[in-house]
């Protein structure tokens, strides 16, 4: 059983399906009207060395169960180096908790896992030092101290000594493989829950985001991944809400360069959790950071109380050629159309650098390119977001928007990740899991330059959890009748 490409014209998914259909079919139209060109006479065609672009649609290359239900699986999920030699980059994903091994879950064995991309079979595996949340945040360095290994930083928000005590928190940097860590640092007091969420930068001083994404005030420090040195921590101010439940740092995204300074900047999602109510009423926020220095960049606030906006956030390159990327946030448990029914919004960032750190609106129509609205119960649209490649040959690229608890008459909470053009919005493919409660698209992971995408979900058979790869492949050969005749 896995997680296939739905009939591209299945009803009943969401209500908007039908254009994607029609989508998907003119373009492979205009791709097959290549071969009967109109040449005028006394034409001299010329070799072109440039291959033909054809759509792409995504298909399914392979899968990674857990080994057991009742398991906190793939909180984490990082792209790797391509450690196998074939070409393509790997997966690190963590199992954070492994309720099998020990029902008491201070003795819940967590397991760092690195798959090889495309196909997911097994690479290697990372022994835990501290077992309890070991990858609840997780990051894939490259090779900081150039010994030819994967480098791999490691959050455990909640160390089994903690329990009883919150969780202090530490975030681990494995330099060397399988021979434990090179360095490791603690949170500052007993609610920081340090190293729930990770993000590696680079750059010259190898910079590492870890969160301490304590229910309120959280925060995030700049690590330098080869030492271990704190180079920075973001600054409270009076653009924060530090006496809110907003869980800020629950993620920690690695953006594209915003600022221009050749450093990737990044993001933390505050989208609002409170344990005593658990649908905390809240707008939700993203704080946008300089990745070099933490300096608060802007925020961005939910329209309404109760959205919760920022179940996951990123930024995909620039749409519409203005040359600033865009922020494209994902709001999962909004509810405008049905509970939780879940909306996608597309923004520009351009007014948000420009201006001094302010709090924007997510509708402010400055910021506002499009969005993508749940239409159904518990759909969930919007609660992960990711670039995708250029799919409908456009040379623009496109985006994908996760909505788990997308349902059919069959098949309840299967699960849908859609694929959208970045031009246009249109809706060009879904993916969608095959079983009941499959919920496909908790997390998205995609490898930009081998065109793949990986999907995680933790939940699938009551939390045996499974990830699928997806590569994109041309839908019809492209025509190269021209050049030859
Ligand atoms: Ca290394
Ligand atoms: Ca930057
Ligand atoms: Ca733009
Ligand atoms: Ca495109």
């Amino acid at each position: 059983m896995k997680a296939g490409s739905a009939p591209p014209c299945t009803p009943d998914v969401v209500g908007h399906l039908p254009r994607t259909c029609s989508v998907v079919l003119l373009l492979a139209t205009a791709g097959a009207c290549d071969s009967e060109p109109s040449v005028p006479p006394n034409y001299e065609p010329r070799v072109s060395s440039v291959e033909p672009r054809a759509p792409k649609s995504f298909a399914h290359t392979g899968s990674f169960d857990g080994p057991h239900q009742n398991q906190h699986n793939w909180v984490g999920m990082s792209l790797g180096e391509d450690e196998d030699g074939d070409g393509v980059r790997e997966l690190v994903i963590a199992r954070p908790i492994d309720k099998s091994t020990n029902t008491n879950i201070t003795d819940a064995q967590g397991m760092v896992y690195v798959l090889r991309g495309g196909s997911l079979e097994l690479h290697s595996t990372l022994p835990s030092d501290e077992p309890h949340t070991f990858g609840y945040g997780i990051a894939a360095m490259g090779d900081v101290d150039g010994d030819g290994t994967m480098d791999i930083a490691v959050g455990t928000p909640v160390h089994a000594e903690d329990m009883g005590r919150e969780g202090w928190g530490t975030t681990y940097g494995y330099l060397s493989g399988s021979e434990g860590a090179s360095w490791e640092l603690r949170g500052n007091d007993e609610i920081d829950d340090f190293g729930h969420s990770l993000a590696f930068l680079g750059g010259e001083d190898n910079i590492l985001v870890a969160s301490a994404s304590r229910f309120i005030g959280g925060y995030a420090v700049g690590i330098n991944a080869l030492t271990g040195e704190v180079l920075f921590k973001t600054a409270s101010s009076v653009l924060d809400n530090d006496t809110l439940g907003e869980r800020r740092g629950y993620h920690v995204v690695r953006l594209g360069d915003l600022t221009g300074d050749g450093l990737p900047d990044f993001l933390m999602t505050a989208s609002g959790q409170d344990r005593k109510h658990p649908f905390f009423d809240y707008e939700g926020r993203i704080y946008i950071h300089d990745g070099s220095n933490g300096k608060l960049l802007g925020v961005v606030e939910g329209a309404t109380s109760g959205d919760q906006l920022g179940t996951y956030a990123t930024t995909i390159k620039d749409i519409d050629g203005d040359g600033r990327d865009e922020l494209l946030i994902g709001s999962g448990y909004e509810g405008r159309t049905e509970h939780v029914s879940g909306v996608a919004y597309l923004l520009k960032t351009g007014p948000i650098l420009d201006a001094n750190p302010a709090v924007w609106t997510v509708d402010d129509p400055q910021l506002l390119i499009r969005e993508h609205v749940g239409q159904k119960p518990v759909e969930l649209m919007g609660f992960t977001v990711a670039q995708a490649p250029d799919m409908d040959a456009d040379e623009v690229l496109d985006y994908a928007v996760g909505a788990p608890g997308c349902s059919t008459d069959q098949l309840k909470n299967a699960g849908c990740v859609h694929i959208y053009s970045g031009a246009t919005g249109a809706e060009l493919q879904v993916m969608m899991g095959d079983e009941e409660g499959y919920w496909l698209g908790e997390f998205l992971v995609t490898d930009l330059e081998a065109g793949r995408l990986y999907v995680g979900t933790k939940d699938w058979r009551k939390g045996m959890g499974r990830i699928d790869a997806y590569e994109a492949r041309p839908t019809s050969e492209p025509s190269t009748t021209n050049a030859k005749r």
